[in-house]
């Protein structure tokens, strides 16, 4: 009878911890059992702050609404100000340079984790949902009329070094065309791998938008490369994300190579999809949250109100 009860007993505590890690950001239980013995010193955070806004991109950003849902989600007690990719990477800069606090709208592939020591927040609800394709998108009729155009589209697709190594290049120096031909001129191989039969472009134009992400830059400017190497007459048009969907399911420009899927972009794909042609996939794991620099003393999503001001 004793021994029932404590079986019934310690099979409680393991459902109560298995609980307890399911639901929340804290320590694993199971890693890190308490110490009885001597009273710890309080650990001071290395750095002292308050959080009183995420620092956001452009509203148009899927990571913007995603931000939205988390606030609401995590009943989060700080404000959400818009700005741009730029704008954000400049504030990280400076706040990293003095040791300020500062919580961006951030995401990967990005030379921010090659520049700086940062972190992703944990987010035990998945208000961010999980990985992320990038995907190239074209407007119905690309096939038909630019096939070879449509062929490279599908052959696109490259790894994190590569991406990376284009983005690493573009924030030494802003001359984005230079820099993707640099790095063709590098990864020849690959690119002959992508490159159908009968690229010829004889002038024939081609139009693509992007929005200035960082990672659009580099995959749009590598493929501007390409068709103009081809002999493609190449526009390259920045806008917001909603325009870039509407337009290409309007048919009023040919791809867009910075679709972020299934979830960054899925409200535009709810709307787009019957006149958009998704074309293939460009790059795996791509993954979108909340990031700080790894000084300051959280890891989650729910330990951002006990720093808020
Ligand atoms: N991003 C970069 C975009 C997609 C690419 C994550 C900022 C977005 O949130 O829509």
């Amino acid at each position: 009878m004793f021994k029932n009860k404590l079986l019934v007993v310690a099979l409680m505590m393991v459902a109560l911890l298995a609980f307890g890690a399911m639901v929340g950001c804290g320590p694993d239980p199971a890693e890190e059992p308490p110490e009885p013995t001597e009273p710890e010193e309080p650990t001071e955070p290395e750095v002292e702050g308050t959080i009183s806004d995420i620092t956001g991109i452009d509203p148009g950003a899927g990571i913007m609404a995603a931000t939205e849902d988390a606030m609401e989600i995590y009943d989060l007690q700080v404000g959400l100000i818009e700005g741009s990719d730029a704008a954000m990477t400049a504030e990280l800069d400076s706040a990293i340079a003095n040791e300020e606090w500062i919580i961006v709208t951030g995401w990967a592939p990005h030379w921010k984790f090659a520049e700086w020591d940062l972190k992703f927040l944990q987010d035990p609800e998945l208000a961010y949902g999980g990985e992320e394709y990038i995907a190239n998108i074209a407007r119905q009729g690309l096939a038909d009329e630019h096939p070879e155009v449509h062929e490279l589209l599908q052959n696109f697709s490259w790894g994190d070094e590569d991406i990376g190594a284009v983005m690493a290049k573009n924030r030494d120096e802003a001359e984005f065309l230079a820099n993707a031909q640099a790095w063709i001129e590098d990864n020849r191989d690959m690119v002959d791998g992508w490159i159908p039969e009968g690229l010829e472009g004889n002038g024939e134009e081609i139009e693509i938008l992007m929005v200035e992400w960082e990672c659009a830059t580099a995959s749009t400017y590598t493929m501007t490369a390409i068709l103009e190497e081809a002999g493609y007459d190449v526009t390259v048009t920045p806008v917001d994300a909603g325009v870039m969907w509407s337009s290409i399911a309007e048919g009023d420009a040919d791809f867009f190579v910075c679709a972020w899927l299934p979830g960054t972009h899925e409200a535009y794909m709810d709307d787009f999809e019957d006149s958009v042609d998704e074309v293939a996939t460009q790059y795996e794991g791509a993954q979108i949250g909340l990031v700080v620099p790894t000084y300051m003393p959280i890891d989650c999503i729910t330990e951002i109100n006990d720093y808020a001001d």
